[in-house]
């Protein structure tokens, strides 16, 4: 049942006391928060009883759903079990050590290399920092202290502390805060549809742009460099998928050189593209995996770093004591919820219906999307998708950035009870992969008239010409 809330003041408080992330605070203050007051399945709910297909899952996080008993009578037992003890001092707790060994056996051994062991935070950034902490501690152990460069991508997304937002290729994020710290530095993303050249093929275009890893690598000198990070397909970015060219020859790159390779799986991992992890997709091997989000389905918050053998052997072995960690290292709560929030993905096969079923009829739908006129390019990977908004569909000319026609059509979104994001005039979703076929059929419905929408207010205003 929606509690009646009354908007208006809940948005004077909001706007008197919370400063929100990501936000222009006295724009907000002037319009007024929409209040989010419960949601069920694949739909929000906001103040004013408007119901909200919310194709973000959250922000790409609630994979399984809203609304489940099961995670909240988790998190009830545990909490009057064992509501926190710490990990530190040699103690540990019994959700956090079986998740672990969960996690463990969830994670692919690919190429002979495999994962045994979980660092436990509270967040994707937070994991990020540990894995700055972890990288650098494992050259030191190696004694090659002076591999400390780790390299990111630009428009790549890591998080918002220091060295997660450094991580990330944000610019917007470096004008703020003097970053990235030292030590950290960025090459291109493998977008095509912005990156390829006149005449060349997706596939030579991937090739190159890992090609901008080793240029990178050489141009350091590789005996300086430490890690490579990067998502299997960048979410915040606005669901840049790769050529399936890329991956490989990343690793060959990182091969070659012998440096490290992170696969930032907060958004990825957990069957977002079909597979509990993502790597396992491209078909690469990396030795360290962060993942956060929906290992909880969002429902607490729950990160850590799949730490793989080659990294784990050193840090054990040799390390000694390793002088990092976090007052919920392994909380019992998060734990216990992640523990039940699997249990349902594995009962539900959520993973293998993204691979084998709603995965392909996504995409299917995908093709009525690439066809409206106001679409230069439309693709799906497992459940994300992302589509362009272009002012002219035979050349596919872009929209002056400054006429913001993202946000035009994700206001139509909004106000037609659709939730989808805008990363500039890409339009990009991450829904629940609990979706039926009729929900599929629903939300492309919605997009569709949405893009319509949008494409009536283009036309109006002059945007195509
Ligand atoms: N890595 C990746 C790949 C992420 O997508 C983080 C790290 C950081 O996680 P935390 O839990 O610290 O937020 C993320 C988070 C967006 C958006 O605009 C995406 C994220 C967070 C906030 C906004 O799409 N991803």
């Amino acid at each position: 049942m929606n509690m009646p809330v009354d908007t208006k003041a809940i948005q004077a408080l909001d706007s008197a006391h919370f400063l929100h992330p990501f936000t222009d605070f006295k724009d907000l203050g002037s319009r007024g928060a929409r209040v989010i007051t419960r949601a069920e399945d694949i739909y929000v709910w906001d103040s004013e009883g408007n119901k909200i297909l919310d194709a973000m899952s959250g922000l790409w996080c609630v994979n399984a759903g809203y609304g489940r008993q099961e995670i909240a009578d988790a998190a009830a037992r545990q909490m009057m079990t064992l509501p926190y003890y710490n990990a530190f001092f040699q103690t540990t707790n019994v959700p956090a050590t079986q998740l672990a060994a969960k996690l463990a056996s969830l994670a692919p051994t690919v190429g002979g290399r495999s994962f045994s062991h979980v660092f436990y935070s509270s967040s994707g950034s937070e994991s990020n920092d540990s894995n700055v902490r972890m990288v650098r501690r494992y050259w030191d152990l190696l004694g090659q202290p002076q591999r400390k460069i780790i390299i990111g991508r630009y428009n790549g997304y890591h998080g918002s502390t220091m060295a997660g937002a450094s991580l990330g290729g944000m610019s917007g994020m470096h004008a703020q805060g003097d970053l990235p710290i030292p030590n950290i530095t960025h090459i291109g993303q493998p977008y095509f549809f912005e990156n390829g050249q006149p005449g060349e093929t997706e596939s030579a275009f991937g090739v190159r742009a890992a090609g901008w890893l080793e240029e990178k690598i050489l141009a350091l000198g590789a005996e300086n460099v430490a890690a490579f990070i990067a998502e299997p397909v960048q979410g915040a970015g606005g669901v840049i998928i790769p050529p399936d060219s890329y991956w490989p020859e990343i690793q060959r790159i990182v091969d070659k050189y012998g440096i490290l390779l992170i696969s930032d799986e907060v958004i990825c991992a957990f069957g977002r593209l079909g597979h509990w992890f993502a790597y396992e997709k491209f078909g690469y091997r990396p030795d360290l995996v962060t993942f956060a989000k929906a290992v909880t389905s969002g429902y607490v918050p729950l990160g850590g770093v799949m730490v793989g053998d080659r990294v784990a052997r050193v840090l054990i072995e040799q390390g000694g004591e390793f002088n990092h960690g976090y007052t919920y290292s392994g909380h019992p709560v998060a734990c216990a919820v992640a523990l039940a929030n699997l249990e349902i993905m594995e009962r539900e096969d959520l993973v293998g219906r993204v691979k084998n079923d709603v995965g392909p009829y996504l995409a299917k739908k995908f093709d009525v999307l690439r066809a409206h006129p106001l679409v230069g390019e439309a693709q799906t990977c497992g459940f994300v998708g992302g589509l362009v908004l272009v002012k002219d569909k035979q050349s596919r000319s872009t929209f002056d950035p400054a006429l913001a026609v993202g946000m035009v059509c994700r206001g139509h979104c909004f106000a037609n009870g659709l939730i989808m994001r805008a990363v500039g005039d890409r339009m990009i979703i991450a829904p629940p992969l609990t979706m039926t076929h009729a929900q599929i059929d629903a939300l492309i419905g919605l997009i569709v008239k949405c893009l319509d929408l949008t494409y009536a207010d283009a036309a109006k205003n002059g945007w195509l010409a």
